[in-house]
């Protein structure tokens, strides 16, 4: 639900708080961690980051199944400027979300999509592009049986399988959570896709399709979305995953323990994160962070007797806000509470979480209502 919107229902139901939401936050590939877009922070960089999946708005549901932003969440599903993950056919990968705290018991699903052209122009919002590589809905042999809720008792990571024999070339990997806590409430099934891009290398010649996205996920699939949780729970209902099956040639699942064992995912080295950047080796650089050479504030003209004076009053104003916040972008928090991981959150406005970063990573400012944790 929207932050806006959940905290006072949260108060009265007893339902989660949106601070309990979740993003995908990194892809890690062979070690290296791919940083994904960070909606409370990168909106508020310049230069914008590099990073290797699409835009998202926060880490709110997707309002509205049928609509255009079930493709890739609500972020605009804008294709440009956004990094890409070379893997090799068959290779797996860490998919690795900022924290899945939520009481939100339902399926996690993983797609791939063939951009055609190219990525870079692929929305995946027409034809039936969507094929599933992966999925873990509800398993009773499993601890716990719910995709979601295994993924947080496992870390909130997963690992997926590029399947082998996928044709090399550009895709759109689409990794999503379904909560299904208000699920019985027509439009109460809550979405959380991400969309990050791939070049595939190797593979074979395969060339799935699958579903439509807007148009697998109907309101009213008893199977899949407009379900009852308890129903499920107590053995009275066979619960189906709404987007179709498996594909018959993607890999064997990876999430094969029976009870889900927590391991906590700590990136150690990055993937490019400056847009423009030579891309072919990684760099134990952190995302960036915009620096200024003035340290003393300047204080916005206020002539409006022309044109030209006028748009003056706007570059000065422009670069006053960015020295505000650059001189407050070396606070070390050393707050109590557990130490956050590396580009967690560490402050901001109603955060109560923890304040204090792990070795090497200082609280960064980075607006008033969110501080990460930063390489020092
Ligand atoms: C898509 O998401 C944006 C951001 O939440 C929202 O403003 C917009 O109304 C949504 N579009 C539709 C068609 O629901
Ligand atoms: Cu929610």
């Amino acid at each position: 639900m929207r932050p806006s919107v959940i905290i006072p229902i949260a108060l009265s139901l007893g339902v989660d708080l949106a601070s309990a939401h979740g993003y995908l936050n990194y892809v890690d590939y062979k070690g290296v961690a791919y940083g994904l877009w960070q909606p409370f922070s990168d909106p508020y960089l310049s230069p914008l980051p590099l990073r290797y999946d699409r835009t998202i708005l926060d880490n709110g549901p997707v309002v509205g199944m049928t609509g255009p932003n079930i493709t890739c969440n609500n972020g605009g599903n804008n294709p440009l400027n956004v990094g890409s993950i070379t893997v090799a056919a068959g290779d797996s990968l860490k998919l690795v979300w900022d924290q899945w705290n939520s009481a939100h018991s339902g399926p996690v699903m993983t797609y791939m999509a063939k951009c055609t052209p190219n990525c870079a122009s692929f929305k995946g919002d027409t034809g039936s592009p969507w094929f599933k590589i992966d999925q873990f809905a509800y398993d009773p042999t499993k601890t716990p049986p719910w995709g979601s809720d295994y993924l947080h008792a496992q870390g909130a990571w997963w690992k997926v399988t590029i399947p082998s024999s996928l044709a090399a070339g550009e895709y759109l990997l689409r990794h999503e959570i379904l909560g299904l806590h208000v699920a019985q409430d027509v439009n109460g099934a809550q979405f959380y896709p991400s969309c990050v891009h791939l070049k595939v290398t190797g593979g074979g010649s395969d060339s799935p399709t699958g579903v439509a996205l807007p148009g697998a996920y109907d309101p009213y699939d008893a199977d899949g979305i407009l379900v009852q949780l308890w129903q499920i729970n107590a053995g009275q209902k066979i619960y189906t995953a709404p987007g179709g099956p498996v594909w018959t040639k993607a890999a064997a699942a990876l999430q094969t323990a029976v009870t889900a064992t927590s391991q906590s995912y700590v990136p150690t080295s990055f993937a490019p994160s400056v847009r423009g950047a030579a891309t072919t080796t990684t760099t134990s650089a952190p995302p960036t962070t915009t620096k200024s050479t003035t340290t003393t504030a300047v204080l916005p003209t206020t002539k409006t007797s022309s044109t030209s004076s006028s748009r003056t009053t706007t570059t000065s104003s422009t670069s006053s806000r960015t020295t505000t916040t650059s001189s407050r972008t070396t606070t070390t928090s050393t707050g109590g509470g557990t130490a956050v991981g590396a580009y967690g959150q560490c402050g901001g406005i109603g955060w109560t979480g923890g304040t204090s970063c792990v070795s090497g990573y200082k609280c960064v400012y980075l607006n008033d209502y969110y501080s990460q944790c930063q390489a020092a």
